[in-house]
């Protein structure tokens, strides 16, 4: 048997694209509530357009999400029917402190994500909880200007100070900062960053990481005291980058890429800088804003397991040598990998990759790997019969569990979990589109926002169903 027998098998989702009830329970506005859908939305999420508010003119699909704040009932008995071991979620900062500055909490916020704990549990599902999603609130922002003011650690501490107190005993398991390292890419997403004209940029975003650095180093250690039992994870969008040929000025641009994206992790789990990243600060003049203790409190207080989204590899060239176009992936820029097959949104496919991608997490780490993203952004339709027939997505996941079964039978890998994203159809985090479906479970509503929001099982539902009772061992699938 290639999977342990307390594996997490389960799926991923996040309060900005799912939860939805923007304006109920006293929950106050997030920096997700005003990304739209359409073509301002990637000016607004790199923080090159300011937009804190919301408008006529656009659409705004966060605001209902799927409605989980609704349904959260029948969604959590969808995924117990199909056997999840683990269920994630993120905390929508603002239904707990809607402003983000009070000192006491929102007590129907918390009351909201008891009751949505305790129905998990109900039906044999942990709880897997990312403290921030891309979600911060705005008042946080127009106030404090997002992460790059370190007030807003205090803020954060606040936050996840109430969460490990009143959760102890409900959630194990919790990831500080989804993707992090998102926010050197989309940085009003990662990190409530706006820019101001004629700004360093790229410092601003490395002030607002050491910020977003020290508050994850401060959770852990809050979590650890509050109660032992909490396991806490860093979290980064991966995929490694391939040199786009042996030509040793590719195979260096692609080891800056890669160090890029582990700077994060490498703090996060070995507690320090890397040195590579205080050399190229220094050149290029950036101050990272250090106080007393941080090195310690990093040092003192790193994850206890690496958790990771991967939908893909990347390709980077030397600029000299660049051949070829880009590709779209992930917000980040990848040049595009001719072995490779891609989804319709361009995102190329590749499950040996994602082997590769977690050699290298667990060389470099050897910590524990949870897998809390991975799955294929597709469009749906009902067929006369009025099924969805996914062979598609089955076939993705397919290789990619096999991927992760070699990782962990042939290479060795300790693994916690694996948790799809989007199990259940949510809002698309790069293009707000409802129609670029990750799910199991479909959700009828389209990009303008029009349909029931009704479930209904597609035929990856039961197929996932028979990969978790099995646990990974039956990844068959009958095609048609
Ligand atoms: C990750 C995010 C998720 C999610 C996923 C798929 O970056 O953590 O929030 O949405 O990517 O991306 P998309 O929704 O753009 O297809």
């Amino acid at each position: 048997m290639s999977f342990p027998k307390d594996f997490l098998w389960g799926g991923a989702t996040a309060a900005n694209q799912y939860e939805g009830g923007y304006n109920e329970g006293g929950r106050g506005l997030a920096n997700v509530d005003v990304v739209p859908h359409g073509e301002d939305r990637y000016p607004i999420i790199t923080g090159q357009m300011k937009h804190l508010d919301f408008d006529e003119d656009h659409y705004y699909p966060a605001k209902v999400g799927v409605d989980f704040y609704h349904r959260y009932k029948e969604d959590i008995a969808l995924l117990g029917e199909m056997g999840f071991k683990t269920f994630r979620i993120s905390i929508a900062w603002t239904r707990i402190f809607p402003n983000g500055d009070e000192s006491e909490p929102n007590e129907e916020g918390l009351q909201f994500y008891e009751d949505v704990f305790k129905e998990m549990h109900k039906h044999g599902i942990e709880p897997l909880v990312t403290i921030t999603h891309f979600d911060m609130p705005i008042h946080l922002i127009k106030e404090y200007g997002g992460w790059r003011n370190r007030k807003v650690v205090d803020f954060y501490e606040n936050l996840v100070r109430t969460l490990f107190t009143r959760y102890k005993g409900l959630v194990k398991y919790w990831i500080t900062f989804n993707e992090i390292n998102m926010i050197l890419h989309a940085p009003f997403m990662g990190a409530g960053l706006v820019f101001e004209e004629g700004e360093n940029e790229e410092e601003v975003k490395y002030i607002a990481a050491h910020h977003e650095l020290v508050a994850s180093a401060l959770a852990t250690k809050i979590a650890k005291e509050i109660d032992p039992e909490n396991q806490i994870g860093c979290m980064i969008a991966a995929g490694q980058y391939y040199p786009q040929s042996p030509d040793p000025k590719d195979v260096r641009a692609a080891q800056i890429e890669n160090q890029g994206n582990y700077f994060f992790v490498d703090v996060q789990s070995r507690g320090e800088y890397p040195n590579y990243a205080l050399k190229d600060l220094e050149r290029k003049g950036i101050k990272i804003p250090f106080e007393e203790g941080d090195k310690e409190l990093l040092k003192e207080n790193t994850v206890d397991y690496i958790s990771f989204s991967y939908y893909s590899s990347r390709v980077a060239a030397h600029p000299d040598n660049i051949e070829g176009e880009l590709t779209a992936g992930n917000i980040f820029e990848s040049l595009k990998n001719p072995y490779l097959k891609e989804s319709e949104w361009g995102w190329q496919i590749d499950p040996l990759g994602f082997r590769i991608t977690m050699n290298e997490l667990y060389d470099r780490y050897q910590k524990p790997l949870f897998v809390v993203e991975n799955g294929l952004g597709a469009k749906d339709e009902f067929n006369e019969n009025g099924e969805i027939i996914d062979d598609y997505r089955i076939e993705y996941l397919q290789e990619h569990i096999q991927a992760m079964k070699d990782a962990i039978e042939l290479d060795g890998i300790e693994m916690l979990g694996y948790t799809t994203w989007g199990a259940i159809d949510l809002v698309s985090a790069s293009t707000g589109e409802m129609a670029k479906r990750y799910g199991f479970v479909y959700v009828d509503r389209d990009n303008e926002g029009n349909g029931t929001l009704d479930r209904s099982k597609k035929k990856s539902f039961d197929w996932y169903k028979k990969v978790i009772e099995t646990n990974g061992e039956d990844l068959s699938n009958t095609k048609g």
